[in-house]
């Protein structure tokens, strides 16, 4: 006996093709406060606003803000004494805080929160004389403004290759540490490996990997696993971002591409593809997602669909010393 299955249904090419959107993706608590911060300086003090290396790791949102004011130094001997200057999310040393003291510059501290409490970990430890393996990029602000919180304990760790290398004082007492922005399942290995060797590694009192990164990798690998493409937005210098690439490639995607916006995007990518995963890092502003979605539109694509993850509600306050000033502005606009 057979059964009839009918007619198989003819897929136009449209209705074979899919766009899945991550969510969430794109900004967080941290660098939503870290541009407004820009923003509201400039509105407050005029231009120029100085910030001290890039805001976020976007070139998009560097470009808008230079555009509206704000000039963008790699070190504050670039700054003209007694001028207001901002530091980025990713965080600073106390040597720089010390230098701009020097200098008689104003700051405005736009560091996340969530860096800020890394921070204060990397301090404790170090006054309990603890050795401390910061797990990160050489080379990263973020990670040098950390080890910058007490270089006489902080050694890096890259990955697990590295473990080896350690030299420490007393194996007994031994605490790790991570970047932000780290793979979580790459970070995991790491600490295995370091727990190998250092039985009594002491953990960081809660996940030095912020929600955001952790909340965005989830996402990816639910839109990844079965796509034949990933386009993640982000710049290269943004560790998140490539971070997302890695974590799609991993979770199954066939191909898994970053680019700065749609102009980027290859089209030979697309030949054969029928899913097409999108999201991007937690410094691309939403347009930029909104014009890669356009992009795919353009090429047949249908409307994407968004797949959540997680919920996110997070917000910080913007610094106290711009929240004081603004205070400040908006009483003697009243008097
Ligand atoms: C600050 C911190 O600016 P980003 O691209 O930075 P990463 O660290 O991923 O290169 O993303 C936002 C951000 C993430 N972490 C800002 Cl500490
Ligand atoms: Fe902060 Fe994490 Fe964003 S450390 S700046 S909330 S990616």
């Amino acid at each position: 006996m057979t059964t009839d299955l009918g007619t198989p249904p003819v897929l136009s090419p449209d209705e074979a093709k899919a766009v899945l959107l991550a969510a969430p993706r794109g900004y967080c608590a941290g660098v939503d406060r870290a541009v407004i911060t820009v923003e509201k300086a400039l509105d407050l003090y005029g231009a120029p606003v100085y910030v001290r290396k890039q805001i976020v790791h976007n070139k998009h949102v560097v470009a808008n803000l230079e555009s509206r004011g704000a000039i963008f130094v790699e070190e504050l001997d670039e700054v003209p004494e007694g001028q207001t200057v901002v530091f980025s999310a990713h965080g600073v040393s106390p040597e720089v805080h010390r230098q701009a003291g020097e200098r008689g510059l104003k700051t405005i501290d736009a560091t996340c929160p969530l860096v800020t409490k890394v921070h204060h970990e990397a301090k404790r430890f170090a006054a309990e004389d603890y050795d401390i393996l910061l797990i990160g990029h050489e080379g990263h602000e973020e990670v040098e403004g950390t080890a910058g919180e007490a270089p006489d304990h902080i050694q890096l760790v890259q990955s697990p290759a590295d473990v080896d290398k350690i030299v420490v004082r007393d194996p007994s007492k031994v605490a790790w540490l991570s970047q932000t922005t780290l793979s979580v399942d790459e970070t995991l290995e790491t600490v295995a490996a370091i727990r190998e060797r250092f039985p009594e590694l002491l953990d960081p009192p809660s996940d030095d990997i912020c929600y955001a990164t952790q909340n965005r990798q989830l996402a990816v690998k639910e839109i990844g696993h079965n796509a034949d493409l990933v386009i993640v937005v982000g710049s290269g210098n943004s560790s998140n971002s490539v971070r997302l690439v890695e974590v799609a490639l991993e979770a199954g995607a066939k191909a898994s591409y970053r680019v700065d916006d749609a102009s980027e995007i290859d089209e030979a990518w697309l030949d054969g593809v029928r899913t097409v995963s999108v999201t991007s890092g937690a410094s691309v502003p939403e347009d930029l997602v909104e014009g890669v979605l356009a992009f795919l539109s353009e090429r047949g694509y249908p409307d994407a669909k968004a797949v959540h993850s997680a919920e996110e509600s997070l917000i910080f306050a913007l610094p106290p010393e711009l929240r004081r000033d603004m205070r400040a502005a908006a009483q003697s606009g009243q008097s």
